[in-house]
């Protein structure tokens, strides 16, 4: 860390302990959350509170390596910061995107969380030349208790949102080798016919370990497409078709035992995020 990025640090101390009505807390070192992934960045946060139950983030990232902040990022899934949080019993989850690195080297995003609670905020960015890193931090967020507020996940082989079912077959899941789950989207009981790419994908789907807090993010693709298609996929999913409704994902968790699952896609103009929990089988 550089002495300019120091006087940084201390003057927005300084700065938050003169203005307690603004008050930023101190900042927040993260954890490496990216298992079998060699680490080379650190990162911290700093919180401020911007509402009720909502936050501002300010996240730096640093190379290991140099000490020195990193200032380059590439883009993943159109954007250079996916920034994803669910909380202590996984029953909230959420996905925003920071937009471009700030002047001050740091990203800056806006959260809304559903309810109060210890949120694990996963940082998943991929600095130049250094790969996908991902880096986890532990936030508090208090406020008020919404009446309305998420439920943890059920081991089901199927979920909803709105009028959208998500039908999942999970069992082939093993751990550390890539395995394939498949999935259907109904829309009012029929295959949906109205999916369209969300950042770049078919779906989404965020794993995180009920035990060790692990990430995997990993994403679909048409049942029909070949798998050589897989890293170039994006530029097939065409604004204006409709994608299928039966997918296919590929994902290589960590290790056995159970997850915590997202799967989010777009399905007419809206976000839609299915909730699941999941078994991973011992490696074979
Ligand atoms: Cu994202």
């Amino acid at each position: 860390m550089d002495i300019k990025h120091l006087l940084a640090v201390g003057a927005a101390v300084i700065g938050a302990a003169a203005l307690p009505a603004f008050a930023a807390q101190a900042p927040l070192m993260g954890a490496f959350a990216l298992p079998g992934v060699t680490e080379k960045v650190t990162a911290e946060l700093v919180v401020r509170e911007t509402g009720p139950l909502t936050r501002e983030l300010l996240i730096g990232f640093t190379d290991k390596a140099t000490g020195k902040p990193i200032t380059h990022f590439d883009e993943e899934l159109t954007q250079e910061l996916h920034v994803l949080a669910t909380d202590s019993d996984f029953s909230s989850f959420v996905h925003e995107h920071a937009g471009k690195l700030g002047t001050d080297g740091r990203f800056k995003v806006t959260m809304h969380f559903p309810k109060p609670g210890t949120y694990h905020v996963y940082a998943d960015a991929v600095p130049t030349g250094l790969g996908q890193q991902v880096v986890r931090f532990e936030v508090p967020v208090e406020g008020a208790a919404s009446p309305t507020a998420p439920q943890p996940p059920v081991n089901a082989a199927q979920g909803s949102d709105g009028p959208y079912t998500v039908k999942l077959d999970a069992s082939s899941l093993q751990a550390g080798a890539e395995s394939m789950m498949t999935l259907t989207i109904l829309k009012d009981g029929k295959p949906a016919t109205d999916l369209a790419p969300f950042l770049g994908v078919a779906a989404h789907a965020v794993f995180v370990s009920t035990d060790d807090l692990a990430y995997v993010h990993a994403h679909a693709m048409g049942a029909d497409a070949p798998k050589g298609d897989h890293t170039s996929h994006a530029a097939h999913d065409a604004q204006g078709a409709a994608l299928p409704a039966n997918l296919m994902l590929h994902a290589t968790p960590p290790r056995a035992g159970r997850y915590a699952l997202w799967i989010q896609f777009k399905g007419g103009d809206q976000i839609r995020t299915v909730p699941f929990l999941v078994t991973v089988a011992p490696a074979a």
